[in-house]
Protein backbone atom coordinates (compact mmCIF):
# COMPACT_ATOMS: atom_id res chain seq x y z
CA UNK A 1 0.00 0.00 0.00
CA UNK A 2 1.60 3.17 -0.97
CA UNK A 3 -1.39 5.36 -0.48
CA UNK A 4 -0.70 6.29 3.23
CA UNK A 5 2.70 7.89 2.13
CA UNK A 6 1.03 9.31 -0.87
CA UNK A 7 -1.39 10.69 0.61
CA UNK A 8 1.28 12.57 3.64
CA UNK A 9 3.14 13.36 0.76
CA UNK A 10 0.30 15.40 -1.37
CA UNK A 11 -0.71 16.96 2.50
CA UNK A 12 3.33 18.10 2.67
CA UNK A 13 2.48 19.72 -1.06
CA UNK A 14 -0.54 21.19 0.27
CA UNK A 15 1.02 22.27 3.55
CA UNK A 16 4.08 23.81 2.18
CA UNK A 17 2.50 25.00 -0.78
CA UNK A 18 4.96 23.71 -3.21
CA UNK A 19 2.49 23.47 -6.02
CA UNK A 20 0.16 26.55 -5.11
CA UNK A 21 -0.90 28.03 -8.75
CA UNK A 22 -2.38 31.08 -7.00
CA UNK A 23 0.90 32.43 -7.38
CA UNK A 24 1.25 31.93 -10.72
CA UNK A 25 -0.59 34.65 -13.53
CA UNK A 26 -4.31 33.82 -15.00
CA UNK A 27 -4.20 32.26 -18.24
CA UNK A 28 -5.90 34.23 -20.83
CA UNK A 29 -6.78 31.11 -22.41
CA UNK A 30 -10.29 29.56 -21.92
CA UNK A 31 -10.86 27.89 -18.77
CA UNK A 32 -13.27 24.67 -18.06
CA UNK A 33 -14.07 23.35 -14.91
CA UNK A 34 -14.93 20.01 -13.63
CA UNK A 35 -16.32 20.00 -9.78
CA UNK A 36 -15.90 16.49 -7.94
CA UNK A 37 -18.38 16.00 -5.29
CA UNK A 38 -19.62 13.10 -3.41
CA UNK A 39 -17.48 10.72 -6.32
CA UNK A 40 -18.86 12.37 -9.23
CA UNK A 41 -17.38 14.68 -11.65
CA UNK A 42 -19.65 17.86 -12.50
CA UNK A 43 -20.67 18.43 -15.01
CA UNK A 44 -21.02 14.78 -16.69
CA UNK A 45 -20.13 15.84 -20.35
CA UNK A 46 -17.99 19.14 -21.24
CA UNK A 47 -17.45 20.51 -24.56
CA UNK A 48 -13.90 21.71 -25.66
CA UNK A 49 -12.77 23.39 -28.98
CA UNK A 50 -10.27 21.36 -31.39
CA UNK A 51 -6.85 23.21 -31.63
CA UNK A 52 -8.12 25.56 -29.04
CA UNK A 53 -5.65 26.28 -26.15
CA UNK A 54 -7.67 25.74 -23.09
CA UNK A 55 -7.38 25.20 -19.15
CA UNK A 56 -8.98 22.35 -17.00
CA UNK A 57 -9.59 22.93 -13.99
CA UNK A 58 -10.73 19.56 -11.97
CA UNK A 59 -11.69 20.99 -8.22
CA UNK A 60 -12.27 18.22 -5.56
CA UNK A 61 -14.66 19.37 -2.81
CA UNK A 62 -14.21 15.75 -1.65
CA UNK A 63 -12.86 14.55 1.73
CA UNK A 64 -10.97 11.34 -0.25
CA UNK A 65 -8.62 11.66 -2.75
CA UNK A 66 -9.29 11.37 -6.52
CA UNK A 67 -7.84 10.64 -9.65
CA UNK A 68 -8.41 12.26 -13.28
CA UNK A 69 -7.41 9.33 -15.83
CA UNK A 70 -8.41 10.09 -19.17
CA UNK A 71 -8.48 7.99 -21.48
CA UNK A 72 -7.17 8.53 -25.40
CA UNK A 73 -7.31 12.47 -24.86
CA UNK A 74 -3.79 13.67 -24.40
CA UNK A 75 -1.79 10.82 -26.21
CA UNK A 76 1.02 12.66 -27.88
CA UNK A 77 -0.10 16.06 -26.81
CA UNK A 78 2.34 19.20 -24.34
CA UNK A 79 0.17 18.82 -21.65
CA UNK A 80 0.82 21.50 -18.78
CA UNK A 81 -0.16 20.39 -15.06
CA UNK A 82 -0.20 22.42 -12.27
CA UNK A 83 -2.40 22.88 -8.97
CA UNK A 84 -1.46 21.05 -5.52
CA UNK A 85 -1.55 17.83 -7.35
CA UNK A 86 0.06 14.76 -8.40
CA UNK A 87 0.62 14.47 -12.21
CA UNK A 88 2.17 11.29 -13.93
CA UNK A 89 3.36 10.53 -17.30
CA UNK A 90 4.28 7.75 -18.91
CA UNK A 91 5.48 6.97 -22.73
CA UNK A 92 2.41 8.29 -24.44
CA UNK A 93 2.37 11.53 -22.26
CA UNK A 94 -0.36 12.51 -19.71
CA UNK A 95 -1.62 10.02 -18.39
CA UNK A 96 -3.07 10.70 -14.58
CA UNK A 97 -3.13 13.11 -11.92
CA UNK A 98 -3.86 12.53 -8.09
CA UNK A 99 -6.09 15.72 -6.73
CA UNK A 100 -5.85 15.47 -3.17
CA UNK A 101 -8.98 16.22 -0.98
CA UNK A 102 -10.42 20.13 -1.13
CA UNK A 103 -7.52 20.03 -4.15
CA UNK A 104 -7.32 20.89 -7.82
CA UNK A 105 -5.41 20.18 -10.75
CA UNK A 106 -4.90 22.41 -13.37
CA UNK A 107 -4.28 20.83 -17.16
CA UNK A 108 -3.38 23.44 -19.55
CA UNK A 109 -2.98 21.54 -23.23
CA UNK A 110 -4.90 22.17 -27.09
CA UNK A 111 -6.97 19.41 -27.96
CA UNK A 112 -6.03 17.76 -31.60
CA UNK A 113 -8.46 15.50 -32.46
CA UNK A 114 -12.65 15.71 -32.40
CA UNK A 115 -14.30 13.35 -30.65
CA UNK A 116 -15.41 11.79 -27.61
CA UNK A 117 -13.48 11.19 -24.97
CA UNK A 118 -13.88 9.30 -21.44
CA UNK A 119 -12.10 9.96 -18.59
CA UNK A 120 -12.61 8.24 -15.24
CA UNK A 121 -11.24 7.87 -11.32
CA UNK A 122 -9.43 4.76 -10.47
CA UNK A 123 -8.67 4.80 -7.40
CA UNK A 124 -10.35 1.28 -5.75
CA UNK A 125 -13.92 1.53 -5.33
CA UNK A 126 -14.69 4.66 -7.26
CA UNK A 127 -16.78 4.03 -9.71
CA UNK A 128 -16.47 7.74 -11.52
CA UNK A 129 -16.73 8.49 -15.01
CA UNK A 130 -17.02 11.55 -17.23
CA UNK A 131 -17.15 13.07 -20.83
CA UNK A 132 -15.06 15.42 -22.71
CA UNK A 133 -16.32 16.28 -26.29
CA UNK A 134 -14.12 17.67 -28.35
CA UNK A 135 -15.98 19.80 -31.11
CA UNK A 136 -14.64 21.30 -34.53
CA UNK A 137 -13.34 25.15 -34.64
CA UNK A 138 -16.02 26.64 -35.85
CA UNK A 139 -14.30 29.74 -37.19
CU1 LIG B 1 -12.29 8.93 -7.00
Amino acid sequence: MRSPILRAALLGACVLGLFNSSATAKPAAPESEIVIRERTFIPAVISLTKDELVTLIIKNEDHDLHAFVPLLLFQGLNVMVTGNSAPEFNETGFARVLIPPRGQAEIRFRPGTTGRFFYICDLPGHNMRGEIIVAPDSS
